[in-house]
C-alpha cells in the first residue's frame, strides 16, 4: 500500500516520522478526512479549503498549492485502487530540535505531511438503524473552528460513551449543544432544522454543509441557531453527521428514545438527498 509522505507517494513501511516532529511533541498538525465513493472523491475542494483555512489560522505555510495537493490525492486512491473509504490527510509544521515552543523559523524547518487509504462501505445498517449518544459538558477549547490533530477532549468524551456502551458524546457549553465528540449534531422540531451556527465553538463540517444545502433546496427550513438540552430532548428527531457516519440518526440521548425511537422521516429523506448529492458526484452508490 502506498502513502504520501511530504510530496511522494511511498510505500506504507518506508516512512519514517521524527520523535521531534512538532506533530509528535505539541500536537502542532492540521488533518482532514475525505472520502470517495466508487473511486471518486465527494466534496474534496471543500476539504482542501477547509484545511488551507485551518493552516492560515496557525500561520501555518502549506508545502503544496491546492492543485498540487489535489493531484497527489487523486495519485494516492488510484494506486491505491480506493473504491469507497476514506482518505486520511495530517500535515504538521514539521521537526525542529531542540523542541521549543514558539514556531520554528520557516526557512530552518518543511512541514510533513503524511495520507493514507483505507477502503470502507457505508454503513447502511446503522444508518437505518441509527446510533445512541450521552451528553457532555464541552471541555474543549475555543478553537474548534480548527480541525487541530490535537483531540484529547474529543477522545476523552468519545470514551465516556464507550464505557456507558453508547456510541457518541453530545457536547454542550452550559447547556447550550454545540456538536459531537466526532460528528456535528443537528436536530429537527416541528419540521424545522437546527444546527449551531459555525464559529469557533464547531468545526465547519463539510457533511453538515451539504446536508443543510441540500435541506434549504428541498424547502425544509433551516435555522443555524443556538439550542439548549432541553430542545435537544424534546426534539422530534436528532441527527448527527460527518463524513464517514453521512446523517446518522441518534435514537437514543442519556437512556431515553427520541421520538418513537427510530429513525424518523426528516432525517431519512436528508439521507435521500446526500445520497443524491454524493451520486451526483460520483455515480451510482449503494
Ligand atoms: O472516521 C471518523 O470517525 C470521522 S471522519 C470525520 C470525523 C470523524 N469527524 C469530523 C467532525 C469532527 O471531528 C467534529 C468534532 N465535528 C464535526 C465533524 C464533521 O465534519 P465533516 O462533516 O467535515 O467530516
Amino acid at each position: 500500500m502506498k502513502v504520501i509522505w511530504n510530496n511522494q507517494l511511498v510505500e506504507r513501511d518506508t516512512v519514517v516520522i521524527d520523535m521531534e516532529d512538532r506533530g509528535y511533541q505539541f500536537a502542532d498538525g492540521l488533518y482532514e478526512v475525505i472520502r470517495a465513493y466508487n473511486g471518486t472523491f465527494f466534496t474534496l475542494d471543500e476539504h482542501i479549503d477547509r484545511l488551507f483555512k485551518g493552516a492560515e489560522k496557525i500561520d501555518l505555510i502549506l508545502p503544496f498549492t491546492k492543485p498540487e495537493l489535489k493531484n497527489l490525492l487523486h495519485e494516492l486512491i488510484k494506486v491505491n485502487q480506493l473504491s469507497t473509504g476514506n482518505v486520511y490527510l495530517q500535515v504538521t509544521r514539521g521537526i525542529a530540535s531542540p523542541r521549543n515552543h514558539g514556531y520554528p523559523d520557516l526557512a530552518v524547518t518543511a512541514p510533513v505531511v503524511t495520507a493514507t487509504t483505507t477502503n470502507v462501505p457505508r454503513d447502511k445498517e446503522k444508518m437505518e438503524k441509527g446510533i445512541t449518544a450521552i451528553t457532555l459538558p464541552d471541555t474543549r477549547w475555543l478553537h474548534c473552528d480548527i480541525k487541530s490533530i490535537s483531540l484529547l477532549g474529543n477522545i476523552m468524551a468519545k470514551h465516556e460513551a464507550h464505557k456507558l456502551g453508547k456510541d457518541e458524546s453530545i457536547l454542550h457549553r452550559e447547556g447550550n449543544v454545540t456538536e459531537c465528540s466526532s460528528s456535528n449534531l443537528s436536530i429537527i422540531k416541528d419540521g424545522v432544522l437546527y444546527s449551531h451556527p459555525d464559529g469557533n465553538l464547531i468545526l465547519p463540517g463539510i457533511t453538515k454543509l451539504v446536508l443543510l444545502k441540500v435541506a434549504r433546496k428541498a424547502g425544509i427550513p433551516v435555522r443555524e441557531e443556538v439550542f439548549t438540552l432541553e430542545q435537544l430532548k424534546e426534539a422530534d428527531e436528532v441527527f448527527a453527521s460527518s463524513t464517514t457516519m453521512e446523517a446518522m440518526p441518534v435514537i437514543e440521548i442519556d437512556g431515553v428514545p427520541i421520538g418513537n425511537g427510530q429513525c424518523g422521516p426528516v432525517v431519512k429523506r436528508l439521507q435521500e438527498l446526500y445520497t443524491s448529492a454524493v451520486e451526483a458526484q460520483c455515480g451510482k452508490i449503494n
